[in-house]
């Protein structure tokens, strides 16, 4: 319970706990229908994802004419990308803008993280605790804390007596890191490592890359921001936005596919590929045929294809073996998108180290050893080793109701939620993008609005009704979680040991949690709910509230 020492010092309809693009778009949403909110972010600066994730080479893997806001059509008339996928810096400056043009910045405390939130069923209202021991109490609390926002370091023995520099892909250092001259070890191959291997190379004395698992990547054929391209795709901006809607990655434009890709002779199956391959992206590559998400024989061949390409181009046969992956269907782990990723193995100064056969068994002094005893000396180690993905940053938060229930102890065996949204027990918390969500699979902002809108509409409803108190019937959370593991189930994903899994944590439960549905059949679910009463929601007027 809330420490009676400090007196509340706030008092909100809405509490955001977040400062990226969903707690950015939850201020001025929420705002929008006369709300008081304020939004409590850990960082120095707005962004989020963005504003952490500084390592080199850090950009978006989705089209930066993708993504960015929908909401306001003038902002995304106005704002120019300079590339076709936007640098890390380039969007943390979109995102600054935003926050400036639309004065977000006076409801938002940043340099605060969150510690507790209390939800106290008597008052009807939350209790939110920040590490410097402030109060804020609000009829709703918003958790917009992110995905990938816990950066995870394995528990290796003996990094605290390394000699050298160490550094996490997601706490990069604001200031940069200059490897020149410097023997590197990057651990981890995710989509963070595949992009910024090739530019830790080009400044490295040596880098030493520590693979456990290949990663499927593919050419994300990055450029400038044709300026053709731009006019036309502005000039259908609302008509493209409303049609993202009707997809399952909220990105349209993309034909949809007609056919399996067992039904396609080799050569013609060859041609499709290699042409998707030559157009850059993941989401045109898994849109080739209709199955390859849901067919391993399907799958077998679009994996195969990027196979023979990365051994077409890794001179070193044994290097272009390991990177090659053989242990998941392509596209059930996030696809990465790269620049150059598997042509840095051949200079002269990389050397790629398998780490599934023989393991890091610990940091030395000097560097770090292996298993087998070999051992690397280091002058810097990085960690791009990924993040207690989906439910870490809310794990972080003591989340507990005067009733009893404690979210960690709810989620002991994976998360439970409905329509990712709110959580049984937790009554007025709401989670953007969380587990149960297809956040993470689709074009995230798209997402991010598509929730908030939804949850606008949701408490304005209760308040046009006199209302004060939404949330999920138990029953509906369960015919929730149950749908989205059926919908894995009917799919490849589950086959990868992935973070969608939570197969990246040890200890943590093998549950699949985005739902795989798609963007289109969750957002018509969002829709029905909502029209339909808040179906599977218990809302309620709790009398004490307005007095
Ligand atoms: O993290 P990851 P990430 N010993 O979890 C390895 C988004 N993102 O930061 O696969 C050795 O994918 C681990 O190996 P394994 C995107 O959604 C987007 O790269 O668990 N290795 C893996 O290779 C992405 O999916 C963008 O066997 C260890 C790596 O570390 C998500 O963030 C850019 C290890 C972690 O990969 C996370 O990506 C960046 C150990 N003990 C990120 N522990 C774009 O938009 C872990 N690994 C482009």
């Amino acid at each position: 319970m809330p420490d009676a020492s400090h007196p509340p010092s706030r008092q909100l309809d809405v509490a955001i706990v977040g400062g990226g693009l969903a707690g950015l778009y939850a201020i001025h949403r929420l705002r929008s229908i006369g709300l008081k909110v304020r939004a409590y972010e850990a960082g120095s600066g707005v962004g989020g994802t963005w504003f952490w994730n500084r390592y080199p080479g850090a950009r978006c893997d989705v089209e930066s004419l993708e993504y960015s806001y929908s909401f306001d059509d003038q902002l995304q008339q106005d704002w120019k990308w300079p590339e076709r996928y936007g640098t890390q810096p380039e969007i943390l400056k979109y995102i600054n803008h935003v926050a400036d043009r639309f004065d977000l910045r006076r409801d938002m405390q940043l340099n605060t993280r969150i510690k507790s939130a209390v939800f106290d069923g008597t008052a009807n209202e939350w209790t939110l605790v920040t590490d410097g021991g402030e109060q804020i109490r609000a009829r709703y609390c918003v958790m917009a804390a992110g995905n990938l926002s816990t950066p995870r370091v394995p528990d290796f023995k003996g990094l605290s007596g390394f000699k050298g520099k160490w550094y996490h892909s997601g706490l990069w250092p604001h200031e940069g890191v200059d490897f020149s001259g410097l023997r590197v070890g990057v651990i981890g191959t995710g989509s963070s490592g595949v992009q910024m291997i090739p530019l830790v190379a080009a400044q490295a004395k040596h880098l030493t890359v520590f693979q456990r698992t290949a990663n499927f990547s593919l050419p994300a054929r990055n450029g400038p921001m044709e300026p053709e391209r731009e006019r036309q795709h502005k000039a259908e901006y609302p008509a493209r936005r409303r049609a993202a809607h009707d997809t399952p990655f909220a990105i349209a434009g993309y034909p949809k596919p007609t056919k399996s890709a067992i039904d396609a002779l080799d050569e013609e199956r060859d041609a499709a590929y290699e042409a998707k391959w030559q157009e850059g992206g993941s989401i045109s590559y898994l849109y080739a045929y209709t199955d390859l998400l849901v067919n391993k024989a399907s799958n077998d061949t679009a994996s195969e294809f990027v196979r023979n390409k990365i051994r077409a181009t890794v001179k070193d046969e044994r290097t272009a073996e390991l990177l090659a992956p053989k242990d998941h269907p392509i596209g059930t782990k996030r696809l990465c998108l790269d620049t150059n990723y598997y042509e840095t193995y051949n200079r002269p100064n990389v050397s790629l180290v398998d780490v599934r056969s023989d393991p890091i068994e610990h940091i030395t002094a000097a560097g770090l050893s292996l298993t087998s005893g070999a051992a690397f000396e280091l002058d810097a180690i990085v960690f791009a080793t990924g993040f207690d993905a989906m439910t870490g940053a809310l794990r972080e938060i003591d989340v507990r109701t005067s009733a009893g229930a404690v979210l960690r102890d709810h989620w002991e065996g994976g998360p439970l939620t409905y329509l990712g949204l709110m959580v049984a027990g937790f009554p007025n918390m709401f989670v953007v993008t969380g587990p149960g969500s297809p956040g993470v699979k689709t074009q995230m902002i798209a997402s991010i609005e598509q929730h908030v809108d939804w949850i606008a509409d949701a408490i304005d409803h209760l308040g046009k009704r006199q209302l004060d108190r939404i949330e999920p019937t138990p029953k509906a959370e369960i015919d929730w979680v149950h749908h989205v593991n059926q919908v894995a189930d009917s799919t490849l994903y589950p086959l990868a040991n992935s973070w969608y899994m939570g197969a990246n944590i040890p200890g943590k439960p093998r549950v699949f949690m985005p739902y795989v549905g798609g963007f289109d059949r969750y957002k018509k679910r969002c829709d029905e709910v909502a029209a339909h009463g808040y179906e599977g929601f218990s809302l309620t007027r709790h009398a004490t509230v307005d007095a």
